[in-house]
């Protein structure tokens, strides 16, 4: 079972993670597409020619499944690309369902973190829409963690500045919930807490999306690798040419 992962940077790494507790035995291909990071700052035509991109080279090396672990290039994506390729393509969605369902029941917000694309976007929009909840919902763009998360800066001086400015006009104690709507959120999430109360809880789809995800494992009947593996592929101008094997790189 060959699955491969799709983000800008390191983000998608935290939806790897789960999906390697929960179908451990895959050869995982992790993409990054650092050359065009940070995507909350391209347009929405860019990010889907990215997506295109990302897709025609994992067809290339024959993956089984792929998963958009970026909910920025989720959003823009046009889902219509699914039918060009063979294999499903499983995307993010921001946590708000479950959220949103948490706090109803303690009359507290939810608030939203993500880039600045996604909280634009139509989809999220919508899907707040759906659930009837946007009296009850808040969102913060925070991109700015996206580039301290791809300088490796987690838990320094300046993200907490950072971080201390763009919460300024939040009352935390308002909010049952936060949703981390970037896969490179959960990387933040001890420096974050700090900024609520200890009642907070935090929400991540990667957990939604994996459990997707496995479930589509067992519907295609996708057999499991005898071992597991992961392999990085880096966008830094030239990709690795997908005829090669890639076990062998
Ligand atoms: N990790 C991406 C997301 O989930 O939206 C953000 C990536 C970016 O480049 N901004």
């Amino acid at each position: 079972m060959k699955i491969g992962f799709f983000d800008s940077g390191i983000g998608g790494l935290t939806v790897l993670g789960h999906a390697l507790k929960i179908l451990p035995f895959a050869d995982y291909i992790y993409y990054a597409d650092i050359e065009h990071m940070p995507y909350g700052e391209k347009t929405k035509i860019e990010v889907r020619q990215y997506v295109q991109n990302a897709m025609d080279y994992l067809a290339g090396i024959k993956v089984d499944a792929v998963v958009i672990a970026c909910n920025t290039a989720t959003s823009v994506a046009d889902m219509k690309l699914r039918k060009n390729y063979s294999f499903p393509i499983i995307g993010m969605e921001p946590a708000v369902k479950p959220a949103v369902a948490y706090c109803k029941e303690r009359g507290k917000k939810v608030l939203v973190l993500a880039t600045s694309l996604t909280l634009r976007e139509k989809k999220f929009n919508q899907l707040v829409h759906r659930l009837d909840a946007a009296e009850m919902v808040d969102t913060l763009a925070l991109g700015g963690l996206v580039k301290f998360a791809e300088q490796f800066e987690f838990g320094t001086l300046s993200v907490n500045q950072y971080l201390q400015k763009e919460f300024a006009a939040l009352k935390p104690s308002d909010y049952g919930a936060v949703v981390l709507g970037c896969t490179h959120f959960p990387l933040f999430t001890p420096i974050l807490q700090q900024s609520f109360t200890r009642e907070t809880v935090f929400f991540d789809g990667s957990v939604g999306t994996i459990n997707y995800l496995a479930d589509i494992v067992k519907q295609k009947g996708i057999s499991p690798s005898v071992d597991d593996k992961i392999k990085f592929v880096i966008t830094n101008g030239k990709l690795p040419p997908n005829d090669v094997d890639y076990k062998k790189l």
